[in-house]
């Protein structure tokens, strides 16, 4: 059987149990495991939740710090066999994993950002117990994304050394689903939509592991049906259709179901369906056909105590603060959300751009200082590790694009943050990749990816493979701060006005700009680090924006502080935060809600 990324579902062919809870956890320093037989039980286990990053759940360093091999470990109850396919998902595990069932290997998958499922049918006993031990590695190195490197300290452990601005947490961080799933089954979809007058047409594309009869359905709000067809592949018309717009978020079903030769249902798989087109057309971003101003944060999953972990509170008190700003767009810097940000979203009727964890294709341990200044240059894309990354990046590109592409929410995808682009290897680098995204795609959604700062017109060479341009820029923070904030100004407008020479049809997007600001520090005048400062940068920087009318955006940098690794540029993580990590408003917000208002 194919795999299957489509989000677990419980009906009269399909039931899922949550493993969630305390498993045990083992460090394998040594990486010895596998030759001592833990997948067969861990000898010295301690109890962990699962899902969350185990990071800051220790109080001692050097486990907070872990990096290497560690175990993973639960028992699960399966009934009496009842024909259908068991089936394991994890949401995600960071960043590699190699599952085992009562022993056995069942699979392995590289990346920790995106699911993957395991057919364990053969492996499981019914009526019985059963163990699964998944082996975790969270190194870094420049064949993963994202990249980084891992040092040896002189005792011999393992430190992980992030070429990246964020916390390496890992772990079972997102839910693990034991399902199950009818032998013939609905494996994947997709829909492309297409606008006519008042109506909508919408075809579909499903893929099944059998040969039976498919059905389409699409019912509305209130479960009427509105359309209906025949065949793995089809067309629905649905007249007068009621658009997914920004903040009124109308979301119909689609159904689908597989039909027996006796005319028994065999398997059925709804979905919500948002229906709208995105596209970029005349220097603007289309939603609907009329033009959208993204406005909204680069966010992180990132809080207190469960790292990454995602918790529906504090999502929800995410999506209340972003609306309350007048927010309607978030990029997932810098790796694809868990999957239920998504689903919020299309109810919320916020925009998303899904970004892929290509982050750090640059060699620096103080990455964000070197991307925000400039001048760096360390030929990542001219080593021998480049052909093993790229595969990498190939397949966690798919595995964005095969689970996220259904949502009406996502409106493009990013296929880099930050890498070096001065040189030709690096459009070499990306071109098939956005070449690989865009077959994916039949939505054909815009592509894009977030420039360095010394991606700039003239040396920059990877603008051109996107759709619309995607800038971090650090004028008044990185670039001439605090008493330069003049110059940071006329710098910032020099090299708008090199932009608007090439940008004549292609919107320019801003994905990061923004100041560090500590929550407890007020000064007047204001100077770096203060509350004041924050929004003087803040002001400084929209002034240019709204100077030049290609530009179609401001992502500010960042929602909330979030952990880092530590380092004297960062205190206790990365403040530029507009709300703290605790989600309460900086003065910055307040600046943000009343431009947003009218912007
Ligand atoms: C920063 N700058 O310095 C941010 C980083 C971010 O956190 C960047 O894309 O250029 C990076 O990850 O605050």
């Amino acid at each position: 059987m194919e795999q299957t990324l489509l989000y677990p579902c419980v009906n009269a062919h399909r039931n899922f149990t949550l493993l969630d809870g305390l498993w045990n956890m083992q460090f394998d320093p040594r990486s010895e495991g596998i030759r001592e037989g833990w997948q067969n039980g861990l000898p010295e286990p301690f109890s962990m939740p699962v899902p969350a990053s185990f990071a800051d759940i220790f109080t001692e360093k050097e486990k907070r710090d872990y990096c290497g091999d560690f175990w993973y470990e639960t028992t699960f109850y399966l009934a009496e066999d009842d024909a259908r396919d068991v089936l394991l998902r994890f949401g995600s595990v960071t960043h590699r994993a190699e599952v085992f069932v009562n022993g056995i290997s069942a699979g392995s998958h590289e990346g920790g950002f995106t699911p993957f499922v395991l057919n364990i049918t053969d492996l499981v006993r019914f009526g019985r117990r059963n163990r699964i031990s998944v082996r975790v590695n969270n190194e870094l190195n420049e064949t993963s994304i994202p990249c980084g490197t891992t040092k040896v300290r002189s005792d011999g452990t393992k430190l992980a050394r992030p070429y990246f601005d964020f916390f390496n947490y890992s772990g079972i961080q997102r839910s693990v689903h034991l399902m199950r799933i009818p032998e013939e089954a609905i494996l994947d979809y997709d829909t492309k939509i297409t606008l006519n007058g008042k109506d909508a047409c919408i075809s579909y594309n499903v893929l099944t592991s059998g040969g039976h009869t498919v059905t389409a359905e699409i019912l509305d709000a209130r479960g009427s049906l509105v359309s209906d067809c025949e065949g793995t592949s089809g067309e629905l018309t649905v007249r007068d259709a009621r658009l997914w717009e920004v903040r009124d978020a109308y979301l119909y079903t689609i159904v689908f179901r597989i039909v027996d030769e006796n005319g028994n249902e065999a398997d059925k798989y709804p979905a919500q369906l948002g229906i709208r087109t995105v596209e970029v057309k005349g220097g603007k971003i289309l939603l609907n056909g009329r033009p959208v101003y993204l406005k909204g944060y680069g966010k992180h999953e990132d809080f207190e105590v469960i790292g990454r972990q995602f918790s529906w509170a504090v999502a929800k008190r995410d999506f209340e603060l972003m609306k309350w700003t007048n927010a309607n767009c978030f990029r997932t810097s810098h790796y694809p959300y868990a999957e239920e940000w998504y689903r919020m979203a299309d109810e919320e009727g916020f925009l998303i751009i899904d970004e892929v964890p290509a982050v750090g294709m640059m060699r620096s341990l103080m990455n964000f200082a070197d991307a925000g200044v400039g001048g760096k240059d360390t030929r990542f894309f001219t080593a021998d590790t480049v052909k093993q990354l790229q595969e990498n990046h190939r397949s966690q590109l798919e595995e964005m694009i095969v689970r996220d592409k259904n949502h009406p929410s996502v409106i493009a995808f990013s296929i880099f943050n930050e890498p070096e682009t001065t040189y030709p290897e690096a459009r070499e680098y990306f071109t098939p990749l956005f070449e690989y995204a865009r077959s994916l795609d039949v939505q054909e959604r815009p592509l894009t990816g977030a420039l360095l700062v010394n991606s700039t017109p003239g040396k920059d060479t990877c603008a051109e493979l996107c759709d619309f341009i995607s800038l971090n820029r650090y004028y008044g923070w990185y670039i001439l701060g605090g008493p330069e904030l003049g110059d940071a100004e006329a710098a910032f407008r020099r090299e708008m006005d090199d932009w608007k020479k090439i940008c004549a049809d292609r919107p320019i997007v801003f994905t990061e700009f923004g100041a560090d600001t500590y929550a407890g520090e007020h000064k007047l005048p204001g100077v770096m680090w203060a509350q004041e400062y924050q929004n003087e940068c803040y002001e400084m920087n929209f002034r240019v924006m709204d100077s030049y009318d290609f530009v179609q955006g401001e992502l500010v940098w960042n929602f909330a502080d979030f952990q880092t690794t530590e380092g004297i540029m960062r205190v206790n993580g990365n403040k530029k935060g507009i709300f703290t990590r605790n989600r309460q408003p900086k003065d910055a917000a307040f600046l943000l809600k009343k431009r947003w208002e009218t912007k």
